[in-house]
């Protein structure tokens, strides 16, 4: 009865004493009110209090290469000054014209589509699609995907930044408004051309019916304007209709920009539930991913590729659009924010197996599993990139 009241007592204080103290009990959506959920206010909490978790978690694990502050810094787009976002696309436009690395002549045949080291990532997530999501290395190998890329900016094309990340729930209102898609040189491009006339789509994988967004057709301006997509798009199961996933079809870019995607998916109340509501990062990758719930089809990372729409909505070719790559630095950047709120559970918790939906069957995956990178890079150990302080990696979100 006393430890009781005592408990009662201390309550309070334990609350406050969460922020800085990893492993304490992580926030809940109980903590804040439905308009702080809903504004944006309670994720910066919560970002915050992930944020102090690392830097308590790094002081007392004497890291000596790697620190807090030494780390490199991955920034939303719209902080960066338009000098910095120019440098970037800059280099990604290096990238596109840049030839393949790691084809070799005798694999030159089976992908006919390669013809840029850009290519070679694309390619590599068209032979992966079926392994790397709705699996239990989604998150890591979307991690190691993305910083290859990032790497590849900084030594192949002299980028001086870091990969810089999209916050499409500042947008999700109305991301055809986004200063990401205004189309001048130091935007990520404009949105596609409006196509008028378009009647709604049904998704069968989904039982979702959605109306057309705001574009459709070719991106009319910016740094992507003269760029051309060589491999996709690829959207029924196992390529049953093309001779090769990976033939050579090129074509403009194209965007869809999407309010319905991005109301329905990717709000600050999507986001903030996604990140507190699930504890197990079985529920949370799930989530984040659309399974297993009728009413949430899509989940925030399906939501933010469907609101770009055109290029980006290809499950296989998708990182043909490069704002794949900011996309995938905020759901890495959401992975990271929820292993942080509880650093000594959620670092290295992983669930499930290597395809798609456990079909076909195979193994569950550990941490000593390779992960298979292609034409990008060699493989990576599992375990290697669960954080973002180890392994290759040294960076973190701001
Ligand atoms: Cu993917």
């Amino acid at each position: 009865m006393y430890s009781f009241i005592v408990a009662i007592l201390l309550a309070p204080i334990m609350v406050k004493a969460q922020v800085g103290v990893s492993g304490a009990q992580a926030p809940q959506s109980a903590d804040y009110s439905p308009a702080e959920i809903a504004n944006g206010t309670a994720f910066s909490n919560v970002s915050l209090i992930a944020n102090e978790n690392m830097q308590y978690n790094l002081v007392h694990r004497n890291s000596t290469n790697c620190t807090y502050y030494n780390a490199h810094r991955r920034r939303e787009w719209r902080t960066l000054p338009p000098a910095a976002r120019k440098c970037f696309t800059d280099a990604v436009t290096c990238l596109i014209s840049m030839a393949p690395m790691r084809m070799t002549a005798d694999e030159a045949p089976y992908y006919p589509g390669v013809r840029s080291r850009y290519d070679e990532y694309v390619a590599t997530h068209i032979n992966y699609t079926f392994n790397i999501h709705d699996t239990a290395n989604f998150f890591a190998w979307h991690r190691a995907f993305i910083h290859f890329w990032e790497q590849d900016l900084r030594t192949l094309c002299g980028y001086d930044g870091f990969l810089p990340y999209w916050d499409w729930s500042l947008d999700a209102a109305a991301p055809q408004n986004s200063p990401l898609f205004v189309g001048d040189a130091y935007s990520m491009g404009s949105n596609g051309v409006f196509v008028a006339n378009r009647s709604d789509t049904w998704l069968a994988a989904q039982n979702v019916t959605y109306p057309p967004g705001t574009g459709g057709g070719c991106v009319r301006s910016g740094p992507f304007v003269n760029y051309t997509v060589n491999l996709g798009p690829l959207d029924l199961p196992h390529a049953v209709n093309v001779q090769s996933p990976f033939r050579y079809n090129p074509r403009c870019l194209t965007r869809d920009l999407n309010p319905w995607f991005s109301q329905n998916y990717n709000t600050f109340t999507n986001l903030t539930h996604t990140m507190l509501d699930n504890i197990y990062i079985s529920d949370f990758q799930a989530t984040v991913q659309g399974y297993g719930s009728e009413s949430n089809r899509f989940g925030i990372h399906g939501g933010g590729h469907w609101m770009g729409g055109g290029s980006m909505s290809d499950f296989h070719s998708s990182p043909s659009d490069p704002v794949f790559f900011l996309h995938h630095g905020q759901i890495d950047r959401i992975w990271t924010i929820w292993q942080n709120l509880d650093i000594y559970r959620r670092q290295n918790a992983i669930y499930g197996t290597s395809t798609l939906g456990n079909e076909p069957p195979s193994a569950e995956m550990t941490l000593d599993d390779m992960l298979p990178f292609g034409l990008v890079a060699d493989d990576v150990r599992f375990g290697d990139v669960m954080d973002t302080f180890g392994g290759p990696f040294c960076y973190r979100y701001v």
